[in-house]
């Protein structure tokens, strides 16, 4: 068995993430990580909140707190959302953990005794106004690339461009929107990328082959514009120190590390902070999962990254290039899973003007499970994705209330109603189950090969398809006309059906893990269960006559009209 790890990009500290930024990075990544799970591999599933950088200081100052008070604080809100949206991280860390700036300042010394890092005098913008150095996200103003104007010092958001704050074009402070701006001298610490450049280029022509082209095509085009020296340090007042016994005076002027050095070593940190959180008499060793060449170190090791297309530069280029600089033999990434945008209505979300959906509320709306499904059926892999009240609700009154639901409701009701508490008897098994069996072995196969191959919105599909196959062989067999006449006959399609349920809560658990559940517990059985072998699949008689069961409530309700119109009152409709 392959020793699976899984990170997803870290959220950042600065507010509560909306469904756009789920469906791009943690969800997937949850999904997988159940998948793999149940198929019995050994499985750790990494995420974080990122909390560095200008983000958490302008968010920290917009709610008037000291900024390490405002990342505790907001970090317990992620992870109570995150919770209830079903994720099953094995740890959610924060990069401003002790071990982080640990093993970020183990990173920055290795690099410099490799001759990567060296200090270099800069050109900074400095805002009279603000009486300081406006760094990245301090920065506002027009990309020279392609005009947006709301583009920021580190990233074009438009054109994913990264940026330094001094290309920007009618540059305005982001804390005052003073435009009394200079440039002033200050002194950096550079990641010289230039001379890894061979080295980089060399790991994503290997490892990149297998990178599906979202991630493949953007780490290549950000190669051919070459690999140039960075400042990985900045005027902050939080963020992993410079460590003082390398460059004491750089850390006398309190430099901190730049948020894109820290935040995906923070990988690494949540990966220390799981291990040293083990209980009495457990064993973590998280450097089994990221250190060493060796089959029962990091060398047995798939890393698998999830994230939206904008984090891939850093992910395939930029961190390779920290880690190779290093010269140890830190685990890199072998998969880069990599996402489109969502839109809504075919807009940006937007926080300010009050469009698109954020965790918390859709949560207060509706379980997770309606979501997991919708956003997993509309992942945008091939292309953005857009997010409408209407298609949501018309997938989750389709594929989940009418497909699954119902299928589940009407044959236990029925069940019981006619054969009382227990799964019926009734004849062998005949010529349609065995139709059914091959039919529902050949759609798990189907299925299990979109999830291998990681493509959600195809696996979604599948799933949904299995679903149906429930339903065409209970039109067919109809045991309700059956009762009538063969009330043996209606017993074996029940208990097929019954079969099938069973089957659907095994295999519907990596995209709607509490439905799952439910499903399970109409057996007795609560915990998770491995993985349905096709032999199963073909049988369908995992749960034998005589079997006790219980209806559970309504799966799902359906999303009414009345709902839609208070829905797109409160989040935002099309944009006119
Ligand atoms: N926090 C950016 C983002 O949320 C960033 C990801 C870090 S991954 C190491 O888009
Ligand atoms: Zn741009």
């Amino acid at each position: 068995m392959t020793r699976h790890l899984i990170t997803s990009a870290l959220p950042y500290i600065n507010g509560i993430k909306h469904l756009g930024n789920m469906v791009g990075s943690m969800l997937p990544a949850d999904v997988y990580a159940r998948y793999l799970r149940q198929r019995g591999h050994d499985v750790l599933y990494i995420c974080a909140t990122d909390e560095h950088g200008t983000p958490a200081e302008l968010a920290a100052k917009a709610a008037g707190l000291p900024v390490a008070e405002f990342c505790a604080r907001a970090h317990d809100a992620q992870k109570a959302v995150y919770d209830g949206f079903g994720l099953s991280f094995d740890y959610f860390g924060r990069t401003s953990s002790a071990q982080n700036i640990e093993i970020t300042q183990h990173f920055a010394r290795q690099l410099k005794a490799n001759g990567f890092i060296e200090e270099r005098s800069t050109r900074q913008v400095y805002s009279l106004a603000d009486e300081r150095f406006l760094p990245d996200r301090y920065i506002v103003g027009t990309c020279p690339f392609c005009g947006y104007e709301a583009a920021r010092g580190d990233q074009c958001e438009n054109c994913t461009r990264v940026l330094d704050p001094t290309d920007l074009l009618n540059p305005r402070s982001a804390v005052s929107g003073s435009t009394e701006l200079e440039v002033r001298e200050t002194t950096h610490l550079f990641l010289l990328q230039s001379k890894l450049e061979g080295e980089v280029e060399a790991f994503v022509a290997e490892a990149g082959k297998e990178w599906p082209v979202l991630a493949s095509s953007i780490a290549r085009k950000w190669l051919t514009e070459g690999l140039h020296d960075r400042a990985i340090t900045r005027d902050l007042e939080w963020g992993v120190p410079v460590p003082a016994d390398v460059w004491p005076e750089l850390a006398a002027e309190g430099k901190v590390f730049y948020v894109w050095f820290d935040a995906p070593i923070g990988y690494i940190g949540a990966t220390k902070e799981w291990a040293d959180a083990a209980g009495a008499g457990e064993e973590r060793d998280w450097r089994s999962w990221w250190y060493g060449t060796d089959e029962d170190a990091a060398g047995g090791v798939r890393y698998t990254e999830f994230m939206a297309k904008d984090n891939v530069p850093f992910h395939t280029v930029m961190f390779p290039a920290t880690e190779l600089g290093t010269r140890e033999p830190w685990k890199k990434v072998d998969y880069v899973k990599a996402f489109n945008w969502l839109t809504y209505y075919g807009g940006k979300f937007s926080t300010s003007q009050n469009r698109g959906i954020f965790i918390d509320d859709a949560l207060e709306l509706l379980p997770a499970d309606y979501w997991r499904y919708f956003l997993m059926a509309s992942a945008p892999e091939s292309d953005d994705a857009s997010f409408s009240w209407e298609h949501f609700s018309a997938i989750v009154n389709k594929d989940l209330a009418d497909t699954l639901g119902n299928f589940v409701n009407r044959v236990l009701t029925f069940s019981r109603k006619r054969f009382g508490d227990e799964v019926p008897g009734g004849h062998a098994a005949g010529e349609a189950e065995a139709r059914l069996g091959a039919e529902v072995a050949r759609l798990l196969a189907e299925y299990e090969e979109h999830l291998d191959a990681l493509q959600f919105r195809k696996a979604a599909f599948a799933l949904r398809a299995l679903w149906s196959a429930g339903n065409s062989y209970l039109e067919e067999k109809a045991p309700w006309l059956e009762i009538k006449s063969d009330p043996e006959a209606a017993a074996l399609t029940l208990r097929t059906a019954m079969n099938l349920i069973r089957l659907y809560a095994v295999v519907s658990e990596p995209i709607i893990p509490a439905t799952a559940q439910v499903m399970r517990s109409v057996f007795g059985t609560v915990a998770a269960d491995r993985w349905v072998t096709a032999e199963q699949a073909i049988a369908l008689d995992t749960v034998p006559a005589g079997a006790p069961f219980t209806v559970p409530p309504v799966l799902f309700a359906k999303i009414t009209e009345d709902d839609l119109v208070a829905y797109r009152e409160r989040f935002g409709g099309a944009e006119e």
